[in-house]
């Protein structure tokens, strides 16, 4: 069996496995509608899809298992995909960061901070102002120009359904399309077919029977009590990147993520998830530095660093700047890194003060502009 009809299988039984999110027609309605009018007037259109997926441990669900995204990579690539003229469609986790509000939630501080009063109206305190018309004028701007469609879900089904709706109503854009794949996407489910119905219960007395939600009693459910023990056991969630290449996008720029936490595995498992799925570009990131540099592993350009300037390094709460370098083997030989590595002393958290998506966007872009154009003269040839 070749790669393509396994994965075309995997799909057709996911799908079948799975039932469809309810917000699903209204979402694709207004997909639709969204890229016919983008489509007709030749513009480019990017999904970029962000936030974690949840993982239900329950039909009616109380417990589910999350991962740690919290979007800001997917909200921040948005803004600048906007900048650069792009019209976005945003399919994000649900209550994950939104492109320009960011800036005002999921802070330390509350957005009523932002505030005070004067003569009985809330106005927007002298020192935020700048940086909120700043915003609200970009904002303002993208909504005039009907630039932006915001889309959600929750759960990894969920994402999954919308991924490939979109992804097929995206057709007709042809080469002008790009997938942003920025969401933290679960290896793990627990089948609709292997879920049970209510709560699980903890305390024995309660202990539920071994059926699932359908009545189903031939395979335990995948989340249950054992004694005094929750076992989880999880099914892998099929890859669908091949699917989206070969079939639902064949002609779209797709951009993917690798996630990972060892140094020393970043480039290989990158190189890896290019050769397997044959699509343009792996954005390769830590958890610990994902914020100040990433590497970009395409067919086009090879490896290729991206990194927020040393100078820009400014010290704060999150991350790990002190790693940058780290997973990088061509480091030590090159200025830039032994700047990197001098960084590692000292420095033990902070924050950059420039996004390195601001670098991230415009190499894509540029990206994105040489393959159209490669897909332009490869059709006026044949
Ligand atoms: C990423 O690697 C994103 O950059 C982050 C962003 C999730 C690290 P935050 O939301 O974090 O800004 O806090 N996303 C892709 C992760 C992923 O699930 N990739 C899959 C994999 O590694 C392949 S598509 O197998």
């Amino acid at each position: 069996m070749t790669d393509t009809t396994s994965a075309q299988q995997a799909e057709s039984h996911y799908f079948t496995r799975e039932p469809p999110p309810k917000d699903l027609k209204t979402n694709t309605t207004l997909a639709r509608e969204f890229i016919t009018r983008h489509a007709d007037q030749g513009h480019r259109v990017v999904l970029v899809t962000s936030g974690g997926t949840t993982v239900p441990l329950e039909t009616q669900t109380v417990r589910y298992i999350d991962n740690f995204s919290a979007g800001t990579r997917g909200a921040t690539s948005a803004e600048y995909f906007l900048e650069n003229g792009y019209a976005v469609i945003f399919l994000h986790r649900q209550f994950s960061l939104l492109p320009y509000s960011r800036h005002y939630s999921h802070n330390t501080r509350s957005f009523l901070d932002f505030m005070k009063e004067e003569n009985g109206k809330v106005v927007v305190d002298e020192q935020h102002q700048d940086q909120m018309l700043t915003v609200l004028r970009q904002y303002t701007r993208v909504k005039r120009e009907n630039r932006l469609l915001i889309l959600s879900y929750v759960t990894i089904t969920e994402y999954l359904w919308n991924l490939r709706e979109v992804a097929q109503l995206m057709r007709p854009l042809g080469p002008n399309a790009i997938f942003y794949l920025a969401a933290a996407v679960s290896d793990f489910f627990v089948p609709q077919d292997r879920m049970v119905e209510h709560k699980i219960q903890s305390n024995e007395e309660f202990h539920q029977g071994t059926d699932n939600a359908d009545g189903d009693s031939t395979k335990p459910p995948a989340a249950r009590t054992e004694g005094k023990s929750l076992i989880i056991d999880l099914e892998p969630v099929p890859k669908f990147l091949k699917q989206l290449v070969d079939g639902w996008a064949p002609e779209a720029m797709i951009v993917s993520f690798k996630l990972e936490t060892d140094p020393s595995l970043l480039v290989t498992k990158s190189k890896y998830a290019l050769n397997k799925y044959s699509h343009h570009l792996v954005i390769g990131n830590l958890l610990a530095t994902r914020k100040w540099e990433v590497v970009f592993v395409s067919m086009l350009d090879g490896e290729k660093w991206i990194r927020v300037p040393t100078s820009r390094r400014t010290k704060s709460l999150s991350g790990m700047p002190s790693l940058v370098g780290l997973a990088d083997h061509h480091t030590k030989k090159d200025v830039e890194a032994e700047e990197s590595i001098a960084t590692r002393k000292g420095i033990p958290q902070g924050e950059p003060s420039i996004e390195i998506e601001s670098l991230i966007i415009p190499e894509i872009e540029s990206l994105h502009t040489k393959l159209i154009e490669q897909a332009r003269t490869g059709a006026e040839t044949s």
